[in-house]
């Protein structure tokens, strides 16, 4: 195995420089096992590049020296055993670091955690090799961590290579055949891995029909993406389509309690597993958005999952099966149907009904990916089905990678939400999804030299990983963590900028686009920039029904569709109540007049004018804090001109933003701003 060294793309959170520490040190690698080895390569790599070895010598890694070992390792010298003693059990990825006598030394119970060690002190730097250190120990709070890629292999004639993809082509194929060169895939394993990411499904979703021949007369494709990515401890999985029998097995039905249909998954499995013996599992999405499901053989979804485990379940695979079902050709004069409540109309009546190896996989809201919603209440309604939380880390709803807008601090405000309030313990969504089926994100990385097209784009990948790893990190330490990585020599002096541009962004984002919760307004298929009536009368079942008296969803159970009727209390209670609800989500659960003032006190349209008008101010802020970095050596040029580029787009759409959705709602109210700014 040889390190990834790509001179042509950014190095993004692994700079060679970020090996400085580790590689100036003599740090033996004790232990056995192909992550070790793989160890064992980054640290010769480190020590090729910064002369390590030649100045800290002996056995123990020397005065200032370094071990890095497997807790049974042969020949584990005495501080190792008794970090190891102290640490206690590890499991099969966590690692434990101590510093003492001069001493640093990470050990682990299993391969897979010395090598997220190894990145823990790539992450300390010099901090590592400081003053003494009690011992600490690490592990990841979810099993499985996992980013799905939207990637096809023929560019599809609407959504391209990637779909929702905006940092260019994928990692994987290009123009309908696999990449003869993998080296990215592997520099993109050891970026994912150095974040605690351990599962990676290649294909989209959406599987057409050479997509789908992945899983059989393709499958070597599979099989040369595995081995890219297994030496940084990361699985494949794959998106099936549901059909398969039929379109590639030539049976005549894909019902899944059939006999013949659940031998040919068998078999397809079966196959798979001989080619990729540490093959992850199946992802589907099934009877959404036109993709083929159980619903079209007359069975529940439990049982269409049902099939797919039970073929997987000899070798240890999952099946992801994604909850993200509704009726995408509603008439949008149904006031009946009500897109936020189908995830749960359908899924709650099937808990407990799924198999063991099955997680069902829940975008994190009721709607889908928008940069305002409530917690699905799917998460707090099957108890008795392990579920998987997902989040979209391409930006489709949230600037496509066009507008900086930093996504963990609502990831975290997410994982952080307690569905039941202060009973069942306080159970937030992470303990949900740490206990059951960890948590998945669609990732934002793509062939661009950046990796995710805006280079601050960067840090909400980076960012994922370390929540999916421990959903209580601070969003605003760990872009300290990325900036301190990706920058090492200037993050001190480039720390207040990031923070002054990044920490609110997504608050940013939010204020300039839809108002309130009420989601959408954007432009129909693409999904970038305005259009306040773009999918108001579309079969998409997402509309704000802004009248000339009031705008919002009447989501509640005394009046409207009854979506709140689904949570549990309190937040049945406060939902339905447009005095308890919060501000943020008042027009996802309300239809209310403009002149309905809210918590903060201001009406809702003064709210929409202010938050629109103050939305562009702080792009225009953000604009002026990059500009002064300008020349000042703290940021490579050309990356520094990229960001001022996407800038000043991000000011033009946000001024789009805030002149249309203005604009709109004073023409319906006639209501003008009490501030009189300029409304078109
Ligand atoms: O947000 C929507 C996207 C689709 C996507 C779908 C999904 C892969 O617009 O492009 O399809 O979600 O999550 O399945």
């Amino acid at each position: 195995m040889t390190i990834p060294d790509l001179t042509d793309v950014h190095p993004a959170w692994l700079p060679p420089e970020a090996f400085r520490a580790i590689g100036s040190r003599r740090v033996p690698v004790l232990g056995d096992g192909a992550l070790v080895e793989t160890v064992r390569e980054e640290v010769a790599a480190a020590r090729a590049r910064f002369g390590g070895g030649d100045r800290d010598g002996g056995g123990d890694g020397g005065a200032a020296g370094c071990v890095l070992a497997l807790a049974g390792a042969d020949g584990l010298p005495g501080t190792a055993r008794a970090v190891a003693a102290e640490a206690g059990p590890l499991g099969a990825e966590g690692y434990a670091l101590a510093r003492r006598d001069g001493v640093t030394t990470v050990v682990a119970g299993a391969p897979a955690g010395l090598l997220y060690g190894l990145f823990h002190l790539v992450r300390l730097g010099e901090a590592a090799f400081g003053a003494d250190r009690p011992v600490e120990r690490h592990a990841p709070a979810a099993a499985r961590r996992m980013l799905d890629h939207w990637d096809n292999i023929d560019v599809h004639p609407v959504m391209g290579q990637v779909e929702r993809g905006y940092a260019g082509g994928s990692l994987f194929w290009r123009d309908g055949v696999l990449r003869e060169d993998l080296t990215r895939v592997r520099a993109y394993a050891r970026l994912l891995a150095a974040t605690g990411i351990n599962a990676v499904a290649i294909n989209n979703v959406n599987v057409h029909a050479t997509e789908a021949r992945l899983l059989t007369d393709r499958l070597d494709e599979v099989v040369a993406i595995a081995a890219e990515l297994r030496p940084y401890g990361i699985r494949v999985h794959l998106s099936i389509g549901f059909a398969s029998p039929v379109t590639l097995g030539g049976l005549p039905t894909a019902d899944p309690l059939d006999e013949d249909v659940r031998r040919w998954w068998a078999a397809a499995a079966e196959r798979v597993y001989a080619a990729v013996p540490d093959f992850g599992g199946f992802v589907v999405k099934a009877d959404s958005e036109g993709q083929p499901g159980p619903f079209g053989y007359g069975r529940s979804h439990a049982e269409g999952a049902g099939v797919l485990a039970a073929a997987l379940a000899p070798y240890g695979g999952v099946v992801h099966w994604r909850a993200f079902v509704y009726d995408h050709r509603q008439d949008w004069r149904d006031r009946s149907t009500d897109r936020a409540r189908a995830a749960c109309d359908h899924f709650a009546p099937l808990d407990g009904r799924f198999a063991d190896n099955v997680i069902l996989q829940v975008k994190h809201g009721p709607m889908d990916f928008q940069p305002r919603e409530p917690v699905s209440p799917v998460i707090a309604a099957m108890p008795a089905t392990k579920l998987a939380v997902e989040f979209q880390v391409t930006q489709e709803y949230t600037g496509q990678q066009r507008h900086v807008c930093y996504l963990a601090p609502m990831w975290s405000e997410i994982l952080s939400f307690r569905p039941w309030g202060e009973d069942e313990g306080g159970r937030t969504v992470a303990d949900v999804a740490v206990g059951g089926g960890g948590l998945v994100a669609v990732s934002n990385a793509g062939d661009d030299p950046y990796w995710t097209g805006h280079p601050l784009a960067q840090a909400n990948l980076y960012a994922f990983g370390r929540l999916a790893w421990d959903p209580r990190l601070d969003p605003a330490a760990i872009l300290d963590e990325w900036a301190g990585l990706t920058f090492p020599e200037t993050a001190a002096g480039l720390r207040g900028t990031l923070h002054a541009m990044m920490d609110g962004s997504w608050r940013t984002y939010e204020r300039y686009t839809a108002p309130l919760g009420v989601g959408f307004m954007v432009r129909p298929g693409h999904h970038y920039g305005p259009d306040v009536d773009g999918y108001e009368y579309t079969p998409w079942g997402t509309y704000h029904f802004a009248d000339r008296d009031g705008v919002g969803v009447d989501r509640t159970r005394a009046t409207g569709t009854g979506l709140t009727g689904q949570y549990p209390r309190p937040w049945s209670e406060v939902y339905e109540s447009a005095g308890r609800c919060p501000d943020e989500l008042l027009l996802f659960f309300h239809h209310v007049p403009y002149g309905h003032v809210l918590r903060s006190g201001s009406t809702v349209i003064q709210h929409i004018y202010d938050t629109h008008f103050a939305g562009v101010e702080e792009v225009v802020a953000m604009r002026a804090h990059w500009d002064k970095l300008d020349g000042s050596g703290l940021v490579d040029p050309a990356l520094h001109a990229r960001v001022a580029e996407l800038l000043a787009e991000q000011q033009r759409c946000a001024e789009e933003w805030r002149d249309q959705v203005n604009t709109y709602f004073f023409r319906k109210s006639g209501v003008p701003d009490a501030r009189g700014r300029h409304i078109y």
